[in-house]
């Protein structure tokens, strides 16, 4: 039996809060290895088994933690493939901790998150990847999902779904072409038959405050993983999150992440696209260049001068 998932915790004290997603991906006898391993107590054990998840012909990782909850956001920079993070319910936070932890990743490291203590949706988002390359798992997945209707096979291609002349969407398609997604379409929230026909191995909604729901009505109709994608122009009130979280499966990106947005839908495809995943290991590259030189900088010229040019 192949091992598409693994399932990470930064503590065993979180694997019954998330028992819902082992009996989801037992129950669709989707393969899975959980492991034991913390950002802050093991950090090299954690790193060095991101590392080898790709090679291991892993496709997707759920990490689970709470509080101070570093160990979705740690095990993305250190792997290619898509990190799912399960925000684990805290005492005296209620797990919002968690999920600000886990969901607003800076531009470049993408975890699509679930909504606190969503361990089933994370389950189903999991399996819902791992099926785009195993018809008999998608076959019993629609199923259980009580979905209809004939899908085409999935393709090199994203569905994004909003206005197509937003600036959201046009650094998102930009992105996308950059790191070799060879095709991506946009659709009105409506027409999810027709995403479902194009063969789309992820799908982008955007969401506003007026529009929250939008990503899981669309993951309610499809086996497709939809990326929640939220935006907002100023401070958002504290329940602008969970509302976007509170129905799925949906893997949500942090706040104005568009970019972050279309790494996630290219690392699901990266998952059977090498020249994509090379891409993604420049893109990634680069970004840490970018931080390094940076760094040598503010080495080289001091704090005052640097502060100086920050502020030009
Ligand atoms: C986090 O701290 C874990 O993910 C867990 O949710 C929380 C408490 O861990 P224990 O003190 O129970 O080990 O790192």
């Amino acid at each position: 039996m192949s091992v598409p998932v693994e399932v990470r915790v930064g503590s065993d004290s979180d694997l019954p809060k998330i028992e819902r997603a082992f009996a989801v991906l037992e129950e669709l006898g989707v393969g899975f290895e959980a492991r034991v391993l913390s950002a802050h107590r093991t950090p090299q054990r954690m790193a060095a088994r991101a590392r080898q998840l790709e090679g291991a012909a892993f496709r997707v990782s759920i990490a689970a933690a709470g509080g101070s909850a570093h160990l979705p956001g740690m095990t993305a920079s250190e792997t290619l493939i898509p990190v799912i993070g399960i925000p684990v319910e805290t005492s005296q936070l209620k797990g919002m901790d968690s999920l600000l932890s886990i969901v607003q990743m800076p531009e470049g490291v993408p975890v699509g998150t679930v909504g606190i203590g969503q361990a089933e949706h994370a389950g189903l988002l999991a399996a819902q990847i791992a099926a785009q390359d195993d018809p008999l798992l998608r076959a019993r997945l629609r199923m259980r999902r009580g979905l209809t209707g004939s899908v085409a096979p999935a393709r090199e291609f994203v569905a994004l779904v909003g206005p197509k002349e937003d600036k959201a969407c046009r650094e998102a398609m930009d992105l996308l072409a950059e790191v070799g997604v060879k095709d991506a379409g946009v659709f009105e929230p409506g027409a999810v038959a027709d995403i479902e026909k194009s063969g789309a191995r992820a799908i982008i909604v955007w969401a506003e405050a007026d529009t929250l729901s939008r990503p899981a009505e669309v993951a309610a109709r499809t086996d497709i993983p939809v990326i929640a994608a939220p935006l907002a122009s100023g401070a958002v009130p504290s329940d602008f999150l969970p509302r976007l979280l509170e129905k799925g499966p949906v893997a949500a990106m942090g706040i104005n992440r568009p970019r972050n947005a279309a790494l996630f839908a290219a690392m699901i495809v990266g998952n059977t696209s090498a020249a994509v995943r090379d891409h993604l290991c420049a893109h990634r590259e680069r970004l840490a260049e970018e931080v390094e030189r940076k760094d040598a900088s503010l080495i080289a010229q001091g704090i005052r001068s640097y502060l100086d040019g920050l502020k030009k």
